[in-house]
């Protein structure tokens, strides 16, 4: 059984996932807008990640006998400067998905729920991954400036992006 706190963080960092999926549309869409469709697909990629971390906590819920509650999903941001404005965006939301991680799994640990403790141990790794891609791809658009034809080759580079399952552990 899952305590009623647990149970609650749980449900709030499904609803962080799914708001990762808005907010991943959300800079597709920018890219769109301007005709960088590469780039745009990085970030579909991006959000059909995200869903599947919001969809694995939604069944880890239900398997541990908890309730899924769901929540109303937060207006992503929707105007964004520059290309380079939305890498940036993109690394700080990692960031604060890292922080709430780290939160959930400090109550894991203290309530020596092993369950969570491991289930959450998947997401701490793939947090490492999430944000050095997400700092990698600012470098490059650093690199660039976010402008000129770099922009072009990184759309370039960025349409090859697929979505793979992720492996479980
Ligand atoms: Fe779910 O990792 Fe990004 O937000």
């Amino acid at each position: 059984m899952l305590s009623k706190k647990l149970e609650k963080e749980l449900n709030n960092q499904m609803n962080n996932e799914f708001f990762a999926e808005y907010e991943y549309l959300s800079m597709a869409a920018y890219f769109h807008s301007i005709n960088l469709d590469g780039i745009a697909n990085y970030f579909h990629v991006q959000a059909q990640e995200e869903h599947f971390h919001a969809m694995k906590i939604f069944h880890f819920i239900l398997d541990k006998g908890g309730k899924v509650q769901l929540q109303q999903i937060a207006q992503p941001d929707i105007d964004f400067k520059s290309p380079l404005d939305v890498f940036e965006k993109a690394l700080e939301h990692e960031k604060k998905v890292t922080k709430s991680i780290n939160k959930l799994m400090d109550e894991a640990i203290k309530e020596n729920d092993h369950a969570v403790n491991s289930f959450l141990r998947w997401y701490v790794d793939e947090q490492v991954e999430e944000e050095a891609l997400a700092g990698k791809s600012l470098g490059k658009m650093k690199l660039i400036n976010g402008q000129g034809e770099g922009l072009l080759i990184l759309d370039q580079e960025f349409s090859q992006r697929t979505f793979t399952v992720p492996k479980e552990n």
